[in-house]
């Protein structure tokens, strides 16, 4: 970077953060009250005291960030470059003041100062950068690269709206934009003057370079990424890395000549082209929808990041040849994949490096991560729309392809069914790219997220790649950051935790294990319960306020979280209620004999995927007949609070005593809800499925509630051909529930609203929620038991918070950097 350069000795001198004291913290929040606001203590609004104050813990990390910066300029020691189109960020005031331990002195300035500090924490607009799990997951990871001080940098978009907020009209899903930016933006700088051009469309053209004949590529048109950059500050260590989001504007403002003409639409066109590139997150986490804007924000993000990390990260006169031991790109999905090509393209057509060498730099620089195994997730870009828009790309995959064919044949011979199964190019039913294999023939590795995930993706998704490059497969279970999920998000079970096992368990989560012994301790337990009603109490005071919703007291909170997919099956949960519903409703069950439940959901559908729009209608709908209905009164509630978000997470997670972890077998790759679940004492009722499989195993089967088929028993029905109906003649209670809403019970008695919900279960249930009903009640009956013996129910709830110490993001991060990214360890 220019400014670490810079030799004037002025440019030497310390940056001097202000006192770590109560006055020092009074007078730099005055003094960007006064000073960057431009307002008096007395006429400041609460947004301007909000920005003011996290201005002034932006201040306090200074010193350490810039200092940080140099400090990995100057080692050029070997670094990760995190490329991810997703970061879930959540809020930042209190994760900042956490991490810089000023909480207690922020507090304190903000109460001399007459300022409730609560009030100000609520203004926050979380950056809702992400989808869901792998957005969070992206945030979590540079939250634990950032507290171990592992050189990194995690490259990025800076959406101007980011996942749109959720609300529900008549119980159904309205989608408004997310204006996070609208009332400013204190965690951000932006650097406009360290823009990268970014080019798209027109031609290649071969030409003759002295004896070598290379080609060029004449792009059509060019956007400026513009960098702005956002402090990811270490826990307590004193360490600051960076987070590099990228917006796109138009290389020229707009045409004065033709604006002065009056048709100002087209003078501007540029500058709305470029800005749209930036403009929006997709809200699709499992299909690739509006294509080519997809594909440009994905070439958008990677080209920026990777021409900024040669071009001001690598020292003067680096050997390119060397580059493998000084950087990683993590390719987090197939999003930023397109980086790979790219890569050669910069190394052979710009740095003027040979096929060869620039190949073998690539292959050592990049490693995928996959994610998921819905086969429509394995993004694939039509060769036609790929080379429109980056023809010379689409000229090096064709080479890659080719160079790696020829290497599979000399390993198989004309096995020309192998050769199409492994080609880069698919032919049918277009001709496209599949990312994914792009990804794994360039990638050193490539790994997926749990170990079922992990397996499943050797034998069954890309079987043919894991044999040709034994080795190459890995995996690392996912994790989640303790500093937000526990020290955070409940600092009540935080203090129980410090107290029985002493401090430093935030970094160091294995210590949890300290806990076991406390579990057969009858007063931890009680204090254990105590802090779990206190934090149910506080989800009550929240959602009240914020939605208007009433949690029943002294219920089971049984939450389920998480995107709305039918994978996920949402649908399975809707079934036990109603179940629970029709029984009591019809006078079979008494009302008594149920354990008193409130279920908690919290889901956001993509906004073209109808069947889930209509899922989350028919949630609100049975909702809203169970809340009203006098026979179920203190016994069942169903509460839907509208846009789930990470900050509503950090207020639900801790009062849950019932995860709900229920997809199909072999469907979810790994959730991360379900590890921030456990890690908070709550237990599982869960498949087979995902990280679930470690969950079970880490916590005990006695802690955790186990139903539903297998991976291999899912594939054996479909094999031997399911046929739904016949679960659903052979089950009464399931029967019963379905029954009840193709009668219209939950839809003012019109048959017709819930129709497509009930047929597409009866006749076709692709991810086979009537095959699992039977099992996953007589689940939820042994939750029902278990929860009546509340001193075990927490003792069990304790044995899971002490076994989950694995599901660190820090302890992710270590295998990435041990089994994949091979960085020296942090000075
Ligand atoms: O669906 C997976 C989820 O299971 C996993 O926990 C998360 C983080 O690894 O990634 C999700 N995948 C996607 O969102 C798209 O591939």
């Amino acid at each position: 970077m220019s400014e670490i350069r810079a030799t004037h000795t002025l440019a030497l001198a310390p940056v001097i953060p202000p006192a770590s004291t109560v006055d020092g913290f009074v007078q730099e929040f005055l003094n960007n009250l006064n000073f960057r606001q431009g307002v008096a203590l007395s006429s400041s609004s609460q947004n301007d005291r909000y920005l003011a104050l996290a201005q002034t813990v932006r201040d306090y990390l200074m010193a350490r960030w810039l200092e940080d910066q140099r400090a990995q300029f100057e080692r050029q020691s070997k670094g990760v470059c995190y490329l991810s189109a997703e970061y879930l960020l959540g809020r930042q005031l209190d994760n900042n003041l956490l991490a810089s331990d000023l909480g207690g002195i922020a507090a304190e300035a903000m109460s001399v100062c007459g300022i409730d500090l609560d009030e100000l924490r609520g203004l926050e607009v979380e950056p809702g950068l992400g989808n869901g799990g792998l957005g969070r997951l992206a945030a979590c990871f540079v939250d634990s690269l950032a507290t171990m001080s592992v050189p990194s940098i995690g490259y990025g978009i800076r959406y101007e709206y980011g996942i749109f907020r959720q609300t529900f009209v008549d119980g159904q899903q309205a989608e408004q934009p997310d204006q996070w930016l609208a009332l400013g933006s204190p965690w951000e700088f932006p650097h406009p003057e360290a823009a990268q051009i970014v080019s798209f469309g027109g031609h290649t053209e071969r030409y003759q370079d002295g004896d070598v004949e290379r080609t060029r590529w004449i792009p059509a048109w060019n956007v400026q990424a513009v960098p702005y950059n956002y402090m990811v500050p270490g826990y307590h260590n004193g360490r600051v890395n960076t987070l590099r989001l990228w917006s796109a504007v138009a290389t020229h403002a707009f045409d004065l000549r033709i604006f002065n003409s009056g048709d100002y639409a087209e003078a501007v066109r540029a500058q709305t082209f470029a800005s749209n590139i930036s403009k929006v997150l997709y809200p699709e986490d499992s299909t690739p929808q509006g294509k080519e804007l997809r594909l440009q924000q994905q070439y958008f993000f990677v080209a920026a990041s990777v021409s900024d990390f040669l071009d001001h990260h690598l020292a003067d006169g680096f050997d390119l040849t060397k580059l493998p031991d000084r950087v990683i790109f993590q390719l987090n999905d197939t999003h930023p994949v397109i980086a790979v090509p790219e890569l050669m393209r910069v190394l052979v057509d710009v740095r003027g490096l040979e096929w060869d060498a620039a190949w073998e730099i690539t292959r050592g620089c990049f490693a995928y991560t996959c994610h998921t195994l819905l086969p429509e997730a394995l993004e694939e870009w039509s060769v036609d729309l790929l080379g429109r828009l980056l023809p010379r790309h689409l000229e090096i995959i064709y080479r890659i392809n080719e160079e790696f064919l020829a290497e599979v044949r000399e390993t198989y011979g004309d096995d020309e069914l192998r050769i199409r199964n492994m080609s880069i190019i698919a032919e049918h039913p277009e001709r496209a790219i599949r990312m994914a294999y792009l990804a794994t023939v360039a990638g050193a590795k490539v790994n997926g997220v749990a170990e079922l995930h992990s397996q499943l993706l050797r034998d069954k998704v890309l079987p043919d790649f894991a044999a040709f490059f034994p080795g190459k497969f890995t995996n690392v279970t996912n994790g989640v950051t303790p500093r937000r999920f526990l020290r955070l998000a409940n600092p009540g079970l935080s203090s129980l935790i410090t107290e029985a096992v002493g401090p430093g368990w935030e970094t160091d989560l294995d210590r949890l294990q300290g806990l076991e012994a406390y579990a057969d301790d009858a007063g931890f337990r009680t204090a254990f319960a105590e802090v779990k009603a206190q934090n149910k109490v506080r989800l009550r005071h929240e959602l009240l306020a914020r939605d208007g919703l009433v949690v029943g007291e002294d219920h089971l909170m049984d939450v389920m979280v998480k995107r709305l997919h039918e994978y996920k099956r949402q649908m399975l949960k809707v079934l036990h209620i109603v179940s629970l519903y029709e029984g009591i409703a019809s006078g079979r069950v008494a009302a008594a004999e149920v354990t008193p439940r409130t279920f908690i959901f919290g889901a956001k559908a993509a906004p073209g995927y109808a069947m889930a729009k209509r899922i989350i209608h028919l949630i609100n709908a049975v909702g809203s007949v169970i809340n009203d209905d006098p026979r179920v009164e203190g016994r069942l509630k169903v509460l839907f609070p509208p846009n789930y978000n990470v900050t509503l997470a950090e207020r639900v997670i801790p009062a849950a005593d019932l995860s709900e972890q229920i997809s199909l077998a072999g469907k979810e790759a790994s959730g991360t809800g379900n590890m921030k679940f456990a890690l908070n004492g709550a237990l599982t009722i869960g498949t087979d499925d995902g990280a679930n499989v470690e969950i079970r195993r880490l916590v005990g089967d006695e802690n955790f509630f186990l139903f539903g088929m297998t991976e291999p028993e899912v594939e054996a029905l479909w094999s031997t051909g399911y046929r739904p109906g016949e679960f659903y003649q052979a089950d009464e209670d399931l029967r019963r529930a379905l029954d009840l809403i193709a009668s219209g019970a939950f839809s003012g008695g019109d048959r017709s609203t819930f129709e497509p919900v009930v047929s597409n279960l009866l006749y076709d249930d692709r991810f086979m929620v009537l095959a699992d009903f039977a099992e996953y009640i007589r689940a939820q009956r042994e939750v029902d038991a278990a929860y009546a013996d509340q001193d075990a129910w927490n003792r069990a709830a304790i044995l899971n918070v002490a076994r989950c110490g694995f599901f660190s993001s820090d302890r992710s991060m270590r295998d990435y950097i041990n089994g994949i990214w091979h960085t020296p360890p942090a000075l």
